[in-house]
């Protein structure tokens, strides 16, 4: 019986090697974990976590003990919302001026979605052009 437990104790390092070899570019390994909102032309606003490529959806990969850094450097308001997954605390969610940060820290393994709201241009900003619809920023965080 021992044994056994040893092998498939073995089988899931394994696996867990494996899946982060796969998704090594979505993996975040220790503390660093960003996601950065910007303002662009096309679709109002994307994010990009730790300094990868900017798109409206993201799915990530993160250890259990976590957090996630949100950051917004749109030119509007974004508030982060879990929209499924086990619940969770949101520190600061409403992300109102540029810069602002919401930290999202993962206690407990599962799948998370998450989508932010976005709120009015700021004043300064309210001129700036966009094309096309907004972007819904969505994100799946899968925790081990
Ligand atoms: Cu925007």
């Amino acid at each position: 019986m021992k044994r056994k437990k040893r092998i498939r104790r073995l089988v899931a390092a394994l696996a867990v090697c494996a899946g982060a070899l796969v998704v090594s570019s979505a993996s975040a390994h220790g503390t660093a974990a960003t996601l950065t909102i910007r303002h662009q032309l096309r679709g109002c606003h994307t994010w990009s976590f730790n300094a990868g490529p900017y798109k409206a959806a993201q799915s990530i990969q993160l250890s259990r003990g976590a957090t996630l850094t949100v950051k917004n450097n749109d030119v509007m308001p974004h508030k982060l919302v879990r929209t499924s997954g086990p619940a969770l605390q949101i520190r600061t969610p409403l992300m109102n001026h540029m810069g602002a940060v919401a930290r999202v820290p993962f206690t407990k393994a599962g799948v998370y979605k998450f989508n932010t709201k976005p709120g009015e241009d700021y004043s300064w900003a309210s001129q700036m052009k966009t094309k096309g619809e907004d972007n819904v920023l969505r994100l799946t965080v899968t925790v081990r």
